[in-house]
């Protein structure tokens, strides 16, 4: 302990994790760091998990992104929170807003930053902030990621620092902490190479905030993606002959441009995919560092990989924190406001890969609401990177749950990314490059390529239909039937529906 804190004046300010919880009030808007799963405050959570079993009280609760079980599971189940943003990724927070039970604020990660800086989450009462050290010149050095924890920092009335002893000394040096200054006061970020550090290693802060440091040796909850399978290794090598065309169209060259990949099984297993290609000294740049980026780290082809996150499964986790010095000097973690610059992803020509849940025949996507009404994790940085890349990748499976449901839809129940940001689609039965095409020319490569096989005759009969009725309008639909896939699922537990043969 002695070691990771520097500033000695702090020494007096460690407490347990029940007094420091005890200083929290009801009502209270908490600032927490972590995003995806990685960085996260645990042990100060966890009393206040302990100290609601006795008394009533409740809080808003802004972090990065998602969190580990401490609190999107027991502090939700608890009854604390009573909202809580960014963003979430549990299935025990998530039934409890899909129950209505906490209000939930699903917003662009790159956001977060300038509505602290207005205000619009009320005054922040306390920051709990997992740290691996706080330095002799007081910069607070977080963990596995950085999230928003900067800026929170700034404008919190008080911090506690979970002084997480458990992380390996080496992430000190890694971290590049950048803050923009306010709206019209503000110089151009100075990054014009995604390598390229601009900060500081750590987080200022005036001493005088930090009321309580509590010890902890909680190790970040894994991160639960799974192994690439047939399908996805399919999407992925899909990918990887676009780039080659790419390539030979004289739009790219095999060094690609920075790359970011969103979070989940899909596209860990689409980054996977460039293992064993001929693609050399990429750089990612990205919001989160999955198992994927490492591997490619060690077999050479990822020179350097920036994000503001590292989320790993548990034997990546061994494999990396065990020798971190040999990672040190290729990776970068920044807040999530400079990761998801819409000014950095434009100026630097990010490739972007993110998930869909669905999408429409026109390219819309919904990756956030399942049938329209229910959450499922959130928008996360995919609209953020979506919006701005040079390149606007969609991935998703055709299908879902076993074939009931089509991943490709008459109309999207809900839309995060409109047509206008989604330049290519990406499922195991092919891809669609809508660049410079309109509606209509976009649906006929969406249900030809990328559709699932059992529902392409429903796909077209709809479409065909709606040319008709519409009088062959600029994006043709039937408002009766548009969403009547979404309510077939619901009342048969399938979208397929017998097709009218022509
Ligand atoms: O559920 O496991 O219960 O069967 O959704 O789907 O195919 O395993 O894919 O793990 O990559 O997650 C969009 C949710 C995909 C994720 C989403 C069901 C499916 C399964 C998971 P089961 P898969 P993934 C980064 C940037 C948010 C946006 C984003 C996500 C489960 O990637 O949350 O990319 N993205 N943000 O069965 C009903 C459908 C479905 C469906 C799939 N159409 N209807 N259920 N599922 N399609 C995040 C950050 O910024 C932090």
């Amino acid at each position: 302990v002695q070691k990771r804190l520097g500033l000695k004046e702090l020494e007096s300010k460690i407490v347990t994790a029940d007094v420091a919880a005890a200083l929290i009030s009801d009502g209270d808007v908490v600032g927490m760091s972590g995003f995806t799963r990685a960085g996260d405050a645990k042990v100060v959570p966890m009393a206040l998990v302990e100290r609601a079993k006795n008394e009533k009280f409740k809080i808003d609760v802004y972090t990065g992104a998602s969190l580990g079980p401490e609190v999107d599971k027991y502090l939700a189940e608890a009854g604390v929170i009573r909202k809580r943003g960014p963003f979430q990724g549990d299935a025990g927070i998530r039934n409890l807003i899909n129950s209505g039970d906490i209000q939930y604020v699903d917003a662009h990660l790159s956001h977060n930053a300038e509505l602290v800086r207005q205000g619009i989450m009320g005054p922040i009462k306390y920051l709990i902030l997992e740290a691996v050290a706080i330095t002799e010149d007081g910069l607070i050095i977080p963990t596995n990621s950085v999230g928003n924890s900067p800026i929170f920092a700034e404008y919190a009335e008080n911090i506690i620092v979970e002084l997480n002893i458990s992380h390996p000394e080496a992430l000190i040096g890694i971290h590049d902490i950048y803050v923009p200054a306010e709206q019209g006061q503000r110089e151009a970020i100075p990054m014009t190479d995604a390598t390229q550090r601009i900060g500081e290693i750590g987080i200022k802060v005036d001493p005088a905030k930090i009321k309580a440091i509590v010890i902890s040796e909680e190790p970040d909850a894994p991160s639960l993606i799974v192994p690439p399978d047939e399908e996805t290794q399919t999407m992925a090598n899909i990918l990887l002959d676009f780039f080659r065309d790419e390539i030979k169209a004289g739009r790219l060259t095999n060094k690609l441009m920075p790359l970011q990949s969103g979070v989940g099984s899909v596209a860990n297993a689409v980054l996977d995919g460039f293992a064993d290609s001929e693609f050399e000294d990429l750089v990612v740049a990205s919001e989160v560092l999955q198992d994927a980026v490492f591997n490619l780290i060690d077999a050479g082809k990822v020179k350097f990989a920036a994000a503001t996150s590292i989320t790993l499964t548990e034997e990546l986790q061994k494999k990396v924190y065990g020798n971190l010095e040999k990672y040190a000097d290729k990776i970068c973690l920044r807040p999530q406001e400079i990761s998801n610059h819409p000014e950095l992803i434009r100026r630097l020509g990010l490739i972007s890969i993110n998930t869909a849940l669905e999408l429409d025949i026109y390219g819309n996507v919904n990756s956030t609401h399942v049938s329209g009404t229910k959450m499922m994790n959130g928008i996360g940085g995919s609209g953020d990177f979506a919006r701005n890349a040079r390149l606007g990748i969609f991935v998703t499976k055709s299908y879902a749950k076993g074939g009931a449901i089509s991943s490709i839809v008459p109309m999207v129940s809900h839309v995060d990314h409109t047509e206008h940001d989604v330049d290519v689609i990406v499922t195991e039965q092919g891809i669609a490059d809508l660049r410079g095409l309109a509606p209509k020319e976009r649906v006929q490569l969406i249900i030809k390529n990328c559709a699932h096989p059992d529902y392409k005759e429903q796909l077209w009969d709809y479409y065909n239909r709606a040319v008709e009725a519409t009088g062959n309008q600029q994006t043709p639909h039937i408002l009766e039937e548009a969403l009547s896939w979404h309510v077939n699922l619901t009342k048969n537990k399938t979208m397929k529906k017998e097709v009218a043969k022509a």
